[in-house]
């Protein structure tokens, strides 16, 4: 080859990694969701797949995630290493591919539960191309294979610089999230950690460590138990009533794996996954998991007797979900995955499977533990009988709606347009602080229910109590979408239900009671991205005729820090620039309703936090310690998460 013909080969091989890279740093949301810090934490989890994938294959037992002390991010794995040997269509390293070709890792035919669809999957070429620099280093056949690259592109050939230890194998890959790309790229260890957990749950063969160099915490993940550990962790904060029933099998290439107990909840907490993705939608898996439960429980209580013929109870679905707390893992080959958020399976054959698998092993289970299975019977029963206590309660709420005049609570200030989309409902914590949303808010679209006090506990109440509670009742026929069984979020009156409450550790907690109840009676309200919290400013800086408002310390720094160069470092001595005053809102009363309209309610100004249920699992624990019964998992989360203000759903 001349001179000229290779450089002519080179240029174009790279227009076309170019393009590739080039339409990734375009439209970065498309391939990780969004360039929030959720999108940022994505790609930790994308590298981290491939290693977890090396694990499934039966070849990898270690991930080690480290936050290194200058922002970037190590993710090392002792799998087999990305293959190195020369690419015969591409002509260079399989390495280089791998790391610069979009979807190349599927040229690579790994043969495992290859994640598809969802956000999952993209390749670590896109944690590439979105990075400021990245380095990946490869043990491999007894070398140690190394390549950089700068916003995803190769600044050498892949080259050997070293020997391999002994027998030593993986994959270690540096990087630095771009900052052009990202609105930050602070990376969180309990965010980075949950995550791991997690997955160390669902892969029981995998040690995964996380470490903060900059931050100094590290914590370890193995769990030889895998979901049974997983259900004892999600259920203990409640009271069990007997050990995890774990079911395993394999039909049609499909391994199912389900671990499940009864505790004396009311709720239930069902976590489904397929290739270690949360279905928060649900899908094939779970109504195959439903329908054999149901099924195999009413044959075992007609065969055994167990249901009082007196007392005409039928058991529902339901009632064998009434303190259930279950994880479900799936590995399907090529998944279809469906709905709002792409969370939801699609293949029908994975229904049947997991049917059949659970119809044999469960009647098995309960043939050897007959103790167990009348404890869960008996259980069901009480709930079939709250079940029908709820329903006159729900007959009773219904009756009185229709003599409502309007079928909208009294103290309900409604938006006068009708179209859900562009409606929105502030749901405010006190009488005071509605009055002044009423007074500043735009009529047209945004309405206005004030609550009185605190709302009841719906964690420590049965449902036909939660019915009774007014201020819940007012918010039902406010949203007017139903309630569980019944509840459609179709039928909701708003695009928006927003939560609006003080900045206090009172208004948090009504926070918290108002999301909880949202979580267990209204969740898809959530799944589809409806209820948010709105965000009342902490402070007021005043000087001369100027006004701002800072929401948070690090805000209020910013705005002093400002003035401070405007006013040519006068300063008094505290440091505050002279002439300016501060004040600290202590709750929403005391702003006036054009401060709260201009602050917290303008839809051009103000920001709104979006309600995700992200990790369910995690949130459906974080209730459950806060809300339910046991003090010691209260008082050690207080402890651990006193220094965030605000609890992270
Ligand atoms: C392509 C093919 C094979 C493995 C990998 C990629 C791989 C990627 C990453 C990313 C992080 N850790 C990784 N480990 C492996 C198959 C390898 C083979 O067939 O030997």
């Amino acid at each position: 080859m001349t001179k000229q013909q290779a450089q002519k080969e080179y240029t174009a091989d790279n227009i076309k990694l170019l393009k590739g890279l080039e339409a990734v740093r375009k439209r970065p949301a498309m391939y990780i969701g969004d360039v929030s810090s959720r999108g940022l934490h994505h790609l930790i989890n994308e590298v981290v797949d491939n290693s977890i994938d090396e694990a499934l294959a039966g070849y990898n037992d270690t991930v080690n995630v480290t936050i290194n002390k200058d922002g970037s991010v190590t993710v090392e794995d002792h799998g087999r290493g990305i293959p190195v040997d020369i690419h015969p269509e591409e002509k260079k390293s399989a390495l280089e591919v791998v790391m610069t070709v979009l979807h190349a890792g599927g040229k690579f035919d790994k043969n495992t539960y290859k994640v598809s669809g969802g956000l999952h999957g993209v390749g670590v070429s896109v944690v590439n191309a979105l990075s400021e620099w990245m380095k990946v280093e490869v043990n491999r056949e007894g070398n140690v294979y190394y390549q950089e690259y700068k916003k995803g592109v190769p600044q050498a050939a892949v080259k050997i610089i070293g020997k391999a230890k002994k027998g030593k194998t993986g994959t270690r890959v540096t990087f630095m999230p771009d900052a052009e790309i990202f609105r930050t790229t602070k990376f969180k260890f309990e965010t980075i950690a949950e995550r791991m957990r997690e997955l160390a749950y669902l892969n029981k063969t995998v040690t995964i460590r996380v470490k903060d160099e900059e931050e100094g915490e590290e914590e370890e993940f193995r769990f030889k138990g895998g979901l049974i550990e997983f259900v004892k962790y999600l259920d203990e904060t409640r009271n069990s009533l007997h050990k995890p029933i774990y079911i395993e099998g394999e039909k049609e290439n499909t391994p199912v794996e389900i671990a499940f107990e009864y505790s004396d909840a009311y709720s239930d907490n069902i976590c489904s996954y397929v290739n270690n993705i949360n279905t928060h939608e649900g899908g094939t898996h779970l109504v195959g998991f439903r329908t054999a439960l149901t099924r195999t429980f009413n044959n075992y209580a007609a065969k055994n007797k167990l249901v009082k013929e007196n007392k005409k109870i039928t058991l529902t679905g339901d009632d064998f979900r009434e303190g259930l707390t279950a994880v479900i893992s799936v590995k399907v080959m090529e998944p279809q995955f469906e709905g709002q958020t792409k969370t939801k399976l699609g293949n029908s054959e994975v229904k049947s499977v997991v049917e059949t698998i659970v119809g044999e092993k469960l009647s098995e289970y309960l043939e050897e533990n007959p103790a167990v299975g009348k404890k869960i019977i008996e259980k069901c029963m009480r709930a079939a009988e709250a079940r029908e206590a709820a329903r006159k309660a729900r007959d009773l709420i219904r009756r009185k709606n229709a003599l409502d005049s309007m079928h909208l609570p009294g103290k309900l200030a409604d938006c006068s347009i009708n179209d859900p989309e562009h409606c929105e409902i502030y749901i405010v914590e006190g009488d005071s602080a509605g009055g002044s949303a009423k007074q500043g808010r735009d009529r047209r679209f945004q309405a206005i229910l004030p609550l009185r006090g605190k709302i009841l506990n719906v964690e420590k109440a049965k449902i036909n109590k939660v019915l009774e509670n007014n201020e819940i009742k007012a918010m039902i026929a406010a949203i007017g979408a139903g309630i569980g069984a019944e509840f459609d979020p179709e039928k909701s009156r708003y695009g928006k239900i927003i939560i609006m409450t003080d900045a206090d550790v009172d208004g948090s907690h009504i926070r918290t009671l108002l999301l909880t109840f949202i979580y267990r009676h209204m969740k898809d309200l959530i799944n589809q991205g409806k209820v948010y919290i709105a965000q009342p400013p902490l402070y007021k800086v005043k000087k001369g005729r100027e006004e701002v408002y800072a929401f948070d310390d690090s805000e209020l720094e910013k705005v002093l820090e400002r003035m401070r160069k405007s006013s040519k470092a006068e300063v008094d001595e505290e440091g505050k620039p002279k002439g300016v005053v501060i004040s600290r809102y202590k709750g929403l009363g005391e702003m006036n309703p054009e401060q709260l309209w201009e602050t917290t309610m303008n839809p051009e100004t103000r920001t709104v936090l979006q309600v995700n249920l992200e990790s369910a699992a995690a949130a459906d624990k974080i209730f459950e310690t806060l809300m339910g019964d046991a003090v010691e998992p209260r008082r050690e989360f207080i402890e651990k998460h006193a220094k965030y203000a605000n609890l992270d759903i």
